[in-house]
């Protein structure tokens, strides 16, 4: 009895340790974290892991309301860290060019996670206006605002920028065209920004998720929830939780490690198209 308390003690213990794990050995703490995309999923996310470690936050997107609540929440539990809002329409580069970007000189880490992908009509019936929003938004934007941040990088010889790509960017699949295609562009960007600045101490990095349930698909049908919740059925997806870890965990490696590429599915999932669900 003795013996089988003592046991259930230390595992308790042992299991509070290991909650308690410092995989960024404090290396988040005071770093200006820009993070786009940040009112929903995975950006959202983010905010809440990089504020965990003790980041201050820039966060930007279109729907401000959605961002004044999460700095209200974040404020409340880690008051020692400095949250700024930006409302942000990265798809205009008009809008980034004259857009007040808190720190904008001083940006230690960009993720570049604002993006989105319209339907799952086949090339042929694509329209128009959603070719030019993945594009505008997953492509131009990510480039814009890549200029707008990385001058400031280069002058004080650090940072890191991190990518949001995807399954999306490695493989294509029908119906995905063009969000395949904005994919492919995110790696290539991803990688040629790691030949340019190979030189200099920042780092890029390309994070590569397969499903994850956020309001992506929601997006994707349009606000289809039913649709957007097939997506899902029968698999465990990752959730934003699940690619904000990875991502704090990229960003707070040592300054001479770079995580260039990483490809995370969930465990049923192999590639863009096969993905084993459970009978319903
Ligand atoms: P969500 O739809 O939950 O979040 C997308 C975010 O992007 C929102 O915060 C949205 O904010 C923002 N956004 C969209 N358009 C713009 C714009 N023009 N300007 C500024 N912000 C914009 O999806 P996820 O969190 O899943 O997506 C985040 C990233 O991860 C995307 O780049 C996506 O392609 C990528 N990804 C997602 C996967 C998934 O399965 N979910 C898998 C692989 C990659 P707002 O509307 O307020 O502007
Ligand atoms: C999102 C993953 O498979 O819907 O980038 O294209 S997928």
């Amino acid at each position: 009895m003795l013996f089988e308390r003592l046991l259930h003690r230390t595992s308790r213990t042992a299991f509070a340790l290991l909650s308690k794990r410092d995989y960024s050995g404090g290396r988040l703490k005071g770093k200006n974290v820009l993070i786009t995309g940040a009112s929903s999923g995975i950006g959202e996310a983010c905010a809440r892991e990089f504020a965990k470690e003790g980041s201050n936050l820039i966060l930007a997107a279109r729907r401000l309301e959605r961002l004044e609540n999460l700095k209200k929440e974040l404020k409340q539990q880690y008051g020692n860290i400095d949250i700024h809002t930006v409302a942000l329409d990265v798809s205009k580069k008009q809008y980034i060019d004259c857009a007040v970007i808190p720190l904008k000189e001083k940006i230690d880490v960009l993720v570049n996670n604002a993006g989105l992908v319209i339907g799952v009509d086949h090339l042929a019936d694509v329209s128009e206006e959603a070719f030019d929003t993945m594009m505008d938004t997953n492509v131009k934007g990510l480039v814009f605002l890549t200029q707008a941040i990385l001058p400031g990088m280069k002058a004080r010889q650090t940072g890191h920028i991190i990518n949001l790509g995807s399954v999306a960017g490695k493989q294509s699949y029908p119906g995905g065209s063009i969000y395949c295609a904005s994919k492919h562009a995110v790696d290539a960007i991803s990688r040629a920004l790691l030949y340019e600045l190979v030189n200099t101490p920042i780092r890029v990095s390309q994070i590569c998720p397969g499903l994850v349930n956020t309001e992506f698909s929601t997006v994707r049908f349009r606000g289809d929830k039913e649709k957007a919740d097939n997506v899902y059925k029968g698999v465990e997806p990752l959730v934003g939780q699940d690619i904000a870890e990875l991502i704090t965990f990229t960003a707070s490696r040592p300054p001479h490690v770079n995580i260039c590429d990483m490809l995370v599915f969930p465990t049923q999932q192999a590639d863009a198209r096969t993905v084993h669900r459970r009978e319903q």
